[in-house]
């Protein structure tokens, strides 16, 4: 690595921040040569190994995982209309074998329907091959237009983990998008991410949807970003790819499909919603270092220090802690600085009068230093942990709740947009959604929202005030 020069902008100022701490904690280089796309660097391939360790975790319980080509034949990309028309704008082509022209073009895939659902047609041939429930963890590519950020926005997204299931019945697929919005709820609790889980409108559904439910959270200014989508597909797709079970009665039945995808912005969120002006800071399930050992070397008992200080990692390792001791011709300070921006959960410092005292003096990423008795260490470890990631969920649950506004007056809709999301009482017109989203220059995200901070009452409609209007989350997205 380079040099690091200067110091991380303050998080108020959350773009430069957050195009700071990439590199600075060593997350994503994104100096690779073309638009949109960015390189993990070691570290930050290491929290992404360890959240998608999670997905996995969670979907694994019923779900099994597979591969597919990132090759799609146009023929098949082209057979659903809804779908084509999502994305047509954003496929990579491939055109060409070396210098001879391709027969058939072939699509990068920007999601995965098309390729899986022709084999699907294979597969399924009566009631006991369903429920089928797969997913996979790959790139995918998207044409984006709009403003590519890293993790966020990106023209290859690497991280795209989707699930596809096919089931007999519509109620059934409904049954798995609920067990999908569970998974994606419990997958977000682990990383102590707050999230807005609602139904977004008709017209911004997934491509070839009958509905969609999103997750979403709200970044550190105040827009939200969506962070996982889980849809149900009807039987749109099965008719098109001829995706059929002979039932009990021996009859041909179209099957009803889900599928519902996380990528890496899972990451910016994580990164977002819990760093500080200081850099990361990093749930300890995902942290790559949780623990880091700063030996406090003077001239004399050095040997003595180094040798507590090993004997604590080994100690803490056998427990199971990924621990690091950080043995560096540096500064103290300069130590500090790096493990925070890295956002290691506690750092444990050990010198002569630490020795002489049977203790371990703890310093929380949080904040908060306090000398724990050596004998005891692995509780005393263990308690901090929790106390580190208690905080870490309490900063992150009054975000959202600070940024979350119920607004009943048109003329204030514009202003709260700004500061964070709206939650409005909307009649279900299109006319006055258009209005909601003119007036307030951001989106609708979605009614039926799952959460407790607001009051779901109904009210008069923000723009025709007719009455009965339902609760509608309005905001800025990225
Ligand atoms: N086949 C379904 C699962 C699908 O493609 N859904 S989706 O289009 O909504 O994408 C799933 C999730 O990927 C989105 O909720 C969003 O969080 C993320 N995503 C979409 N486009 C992205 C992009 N260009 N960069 C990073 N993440 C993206
Ligand atoms: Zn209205």
């Amino acid at each position: 690595m380079e040099e690091q020069e200067g110091t991380l902008p303050q998080k108020a100022d959350f773009s430069s921040w957050y195009n700071d701490i990439l590199w600075r904690a060593e997350i994503m280089d994104v100096r690779y040569p073309v638009k949109g796309l960015y390189v993990w660097f070691p570290f930050g391939f290491g929290i992404r190994k360890r959240v998608y360790g999670i997905l996995r975790e969670l979907l694994d319980r019923d779900h099994e995982e597979t591969l597919f080509p990132l090759l799609i034949p146009e023929p098949e990309f082209m057979k659903e209309a809804e779908h084509i028309k999502g994305f047509e704008n954003e496929v990579y082509w491939v055109t060409h074998g070396g210098t001879t022209p391709l027969d058939v073009k072939l699509a990068l895939r920007p999601t995965s329907e098309t390729a899986i659902y022709p084999m699907y047609a294979l597969w399924v041939r009566s009631h006991a091959d369903l429920p089928i429930k797969v997913y996979q963890i790959v790139n995918t590519f998207r044409y984006e237009t709009k403003h590519t950020r890293p993790l966020i926005r990106l023209r290859e997204i690497t991280s795209f983990k989707e699930a596809h299931t096919v089931h007999a019945t519509w109620d059934e697929a409904e049954s798995q998008v609920e067990d999908a919005i569970a998974r994606y709820q419990e997958f977000y609790d682990r990383l102590n991410i707050p999230v807005l889980i609602s139904k977004r409108p008709d017209w911004d559904k997934f491509p070839g949807a009958d509905y969609t439910i999103a997750v979403d959270t709200i970044m550190p200014d105040g827009r939200t970003l969506q962070i996982g989508t889980v849809h149900h597909l009807g039987d749109h797709f099965s008719k098109t790819f001829s995706i059929q079970y002979e039932d009990t009665k021996g009859e041909q039945q179209y099957c009803h499909q889900t599928c519902y995808g996380i990528s890496e912005r899972s990451i910016a969120a994580l990164i977002s919603m819990h760093g500080d002006d200081l850099g990361l800071m990093l749930p300890p399930e995902v942290a790559p270092v949780q623990i880091v050992i700063v030996p406090v070397i003077m001239k004399k008992r050095e040997e003595e220090v180094m040798q507590a200080a090993t004997q604590l990692e080994a100690e803490l390792q056998n427990a199971g802690y990924r621990v690091k001791i950080d043995t560096r011709d540096l500064r103290p300070g300069a130590k500090y600085y790096y493990w925070e921006m890295r956002g290691v959960p506690l750092r444990l410092e050990i010198g002569p009068r630490d020795l002489d005292n049977s203790v371990v003096m703890s310093v929380l990423r949080t904040g908060g230093k306090e000398p724990l008795p050596r004998a005891d260490i692995i509780s005393e470890v263990n308690r901090k942990m929790k106390e580190y990631t208690n905080v870490l969920l309490e900063h992150a649950q009054a975000h959202i709740q600070n940024h979350l506004f119920m607004v009943h007056e048109e003329s204030e809709l514009s202003n709260t947009v700004s500061k964070g999301v709206a939650a409005v009482h909307w009649c279900g017109n299109r006319e006055c959604a258009d209005r909601i989203e003119e007036i307030s220059d951001a989106s609708i995200l979605g009614t039926e929202v799952r959460t407790d901070l607001i009051d779901q009452k109904r009210g008069n409609c923000i723009i025709c005030g007719k009455p009965d209007g339902i609760v509608t989350l309005v905001g800025r997205s990225y």
